[in-house]
């Protein structure tokens, strides 16, 4: 064990979170298990957020008074911050987006658009989640390009089998597949992808809106092109998000959005673009969230994700142990290693959205439906929804139980 297991004290880490500490039901204390949706905020990001606003809020980039370069410095330190978390090589690859949905968007109508024609071909998954898929989608239907899709076997992994033939096929020009499936918490070998793909002449995009927040992630160990993520999964706040690109690909890429910040030049003939990252970044930014960001990368390194990984696996373990001798209960997660903290579930014969109805009376929230992931539900998992618990630095063992518990209090109601 290193330092920072023996050191991981989730009381302490839940008194950084207040809003845990409440009823929401009389005497129905909040358990919450969905984090995979959004995680919960510390107080240190509540209140770096808190001190911008009272102290230094000013529009970044422009203005030569104090407190826009207090300002533009907060917001810049961020993208220094998120450089060093995710090992990018350089803070012209670092570009704030949205969210996940907004990076995918982003990436789909630059280097998609200038790449991407009838008789391409793009690999995605059948786990995606519909940020990975309806992007794609969109420009597919004006360029004519082919998606086809990796497969998910029975143990809920993907078929690496069918990846390598779908790279032999040819005309592969992407491939673009989660890290961490939001429903499944499969962990998909991402080093094998990437190479495969590399050594097939494709690029490779990877949705790490459900790994960045719980481990360790290395742009540069792993030689990915673009890799997407969310602030608010990872203890940071909604309306910010990261899109990791590989720096000559980036130049190469036309703008997105056009406007403020993202040129370097106007006249009424035409424009020319601002440097990286700027170049993807028109208007003013999210800067309080970036803050934000900022603040949520150094809480999870000052915790330590190696710390945080270990703790979500002994709650992954635990909870699939726990959950396996409910009688009618089917989980739909790979077995560990290859999972997350997260435990997915249907339970015979609760519908899903009822299940998460009694379960919500016990105080505990979890997500049920299909999780934005409807091709996987209904055209490989058949079934329309599923209940999914999914597990952060702040679970417990505790909360886990009184899942189960609830489980078979849900059982004896619709029985
Ligand atoms: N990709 C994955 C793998 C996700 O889990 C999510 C959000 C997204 C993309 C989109 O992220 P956003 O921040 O742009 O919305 N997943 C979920 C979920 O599982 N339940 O609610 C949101």
């Amino acid at each position: 064990m290193n330092e920072t297991q023996t050191t991981f004290d989730v009381e302490a880490i839940r008194a950084d979170f207040p809003i845990l500490d409440q009823d929401v039901h009389p005497g129905k204390k909040l358990v919450f298990l969905d984090s995979a949706a959004s995680s919960q905020k510390p107080i240190q990001v509540i209140e770096a957020m808190n001190y911008y606003y009272r102290h230094t809020h000013a529009n970044v980039h422009r203005g030569v008074y104090q407190l826009s370069e207090k300002a533009t410095d907060a917001f810049e330190q961020a993208r220094d911050k998120v450089q060093h978390f995710i090992n990018a090589g350089s803070r012209k690859e670092v570009i704030f987006t949205s969210n996940t949905t907004g990076s995918m968007n982003l990436l789909v109508q630059t280097w998609g658009r200038s790449n991407l024609n009838a008789g391409d071909v793009v690999i995605l998954s059948e786990m995606e989640h519909h940020a990975n898929i309806v992007p794609w989608q969109i420009l597919a239907q004006e360029k004519g390009f082919t998606i086809r899709y990796i497969p998910v076997r029975d143990d809920y992994t993907l078929d690496m089998e069918v990846f390598a033939e779908l790279l032999k096929a040819g005309s592969v020009k992407a491939v673009s597949v989660a890290h961490v499936s939001n429903v499944l918490g499969t962990v998909n070998p991402l080093a094998d992808i990437i190479k495969l793909a590399h050594d097939a002449s494709a690029i490779v995009i990877v949705d790490g809106a459900q790994s960045v927040p719980h481990m360790k992630v290395d742009m540069q160990a792993l030689d990915v092109d673009f890799f997407a993520f969310s602030s608010h999964k990872m203890c940071g706040p909604t309306g910010i998000g990261v899109l990791y690109g590989k720096r000559d690909l980036l130049e190469k890429m036309p703008p997105f959005m056009g406007g403020g910040d993202m040129i370097r030049r106007v006249t009424l003939d035409g424009s020319t673009w601002n440097d990286l990252p700027y170049k993807f970044e028109a208007g003013t930014p999210a800067i309080a969230e970036g803050i934000g960001i900022g603040a949520a990368v150094d809480y999870l390194t000052g915790i330590g994700m190696e710390g945080i990984h270990t703790h979500e696996q002994a709650l992954g373990e635990y909870a699939h142990e726990r959950l396996s001798e409910v009688p009618g209960l089917t989980l739909y997660n790979p077995d560990s290693p290859h999972r997350s903290g997260v435990a997915t579930f249907t339970l015979d014969p609760v519908h899903p959205h009822d299940l998460a109805q009694v379960l919500d009376y016990e105080g505990i929230a979890v997500r049920a439906g299909h999780h934005c992931a409807m091709p996987l539900h209904q055209e490989r998992l058949k079934v329309a929804a599923t209940v999914r618990a999914s597990f952060y630095l702040y679970t417990t063992r505790q909360e886990i139980d009184k899942l189960v518990e609830a489980l078979y209090i849900a059982k004896g109601l619709f029985n």
